[in-house]
């Protein structure tokens, strides 16, 4: 610990967790409200407010908040990427993509409300987050909000999210292992993209200048791409008994991770690199204000799930 600055040691990570995310469900709960047509309402809220962990939220509002700017200024960005999550899980879930019944502990939206309003429902949420994001704060520059809405859209689309599943869904149930090359590119579009859109779309709406935007720009796709390397590893070193609970799950067969292409202490070296470089990134701001930036790449690298 000797190297932690002692603001980072001092800082509350999970009140500050708990805090954001209370702020982010009040916000996405008054988003949707419970309108004629009810059923859409419904699914969209549905999955919305199915308890996610809200990392991307609390990562817009922390890079705001470290150039400067106050939590409310980013509130709308918040919630918008995180409404872009939700809808890419519901369609992620569809029988026609993974075909999962649960979700966060949930049925998934296809198994409560049927095919075609789960996926109206991801629609809808698409829509709805550049609707609200484009209904950001009057006191934010209308330039500012623009290059945030390209921004989204960037890692939404065919450069991002939708990218990430057609290259993962060509190799389903394909035998072979895809190569590393292939495997990061899933994952950098797949999960990295919107971790980035939400750091820098925070930056910006915060008022940071290029260079910080930039090089939360870097500490973003080192976390973004850290979070699929452990969820690899996590996959790999679960013990014979959950892997038992995700029985008929692909987890262990046919998918590629990188400790199947090169091995676990190699994985491992790798994600402590990817921690080293995001925390690298974050070195020329003021150390208390990066705490919870710091915190998230540190939360992200150690999760145990
Ligand atoms: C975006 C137009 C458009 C379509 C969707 C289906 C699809 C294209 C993309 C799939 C994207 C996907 C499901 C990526 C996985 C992301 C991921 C790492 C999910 C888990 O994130 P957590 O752990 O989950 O933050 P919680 O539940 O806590 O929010």
């Amino acid at each position: 610990n000797a190297s932690i600055p002692s603001a980072q040691l001092k800082f509350d990570f999970k009140s500050y967790m708990l805090s954001k995310a209370a702020v982010v469900n009040q916000a996405l709960d008054l988003a949707v409200p419970l309108t004629y047509p009810d059923r859409i309402n419904e699914a969209m809220r549905y999955s919305l407010l199915a308890g996610g962990k809200r990392i991307r939220p609390a990562l817009c509002i922390a890079a705001c908040e470290l150039v400067g700017g106050e939590e409310k200024l980013a509130l709308p960005a918040a919630c918008a990427v995180e409404m872009i999550h939700t809808m890419s899980l519901i369609h992620d879930d569809l029988p026609c993509m993974d075909n999962d019944d649960f979700r966060r502990g949930k049925l998934t939206s296809h198994r409560v409300f049927g095919e075609s309003i789960a996926i109206l429902a991801g629609d809808a949420l698409l829509a709805l987050a550049f609707h609200h994001l484009s209904h950001s704060s009057c006191s934010i520059s209308p330039a500012l909000v623009v290059r945030a809405v390209a921004e989204l859209a960037r890692c939404t689309g065919v450069q991002g999210l939708v990218a990430g599943q057609i290259v993962d869904l060509e190799y389903t149930g394909v035998e072979k292992l895809v190569g590393v090359e292939t495997l990061e590119y899933i994952h950098v579009h797949k999960t990295a993209v919107l971790l980035e859109a939400a750091v820098v779309i925070g930056a910006i709406i915060g008022g940071g200048v290029e260079e910080e935007v930039e090089r939360l720009r870097r500490y973003a796709r080192c976390i973004g791409l850290l979070f699929q390397v452990v969820d690899d590893i996590l996959d790999a070193t679960k013990s014979s008994e959950e892997l038992g609970k995700t029985a008929g799950k692909d987890l262990a067969s046919d998918k590629t991770t990188y400790p199947k292409l090169v091995g676990l202490e190699k994985s491992r070296e790798f994600a402590e690199g990817l921690l080293r470089d995001a925390r690298l990134q974050l070195e020329g701001f003021d150390a208390a204000k990066a705490a919870p930036l710091v915190c998230l790449a540190n939360y992200i690298a150690y999760r145990q799930k």
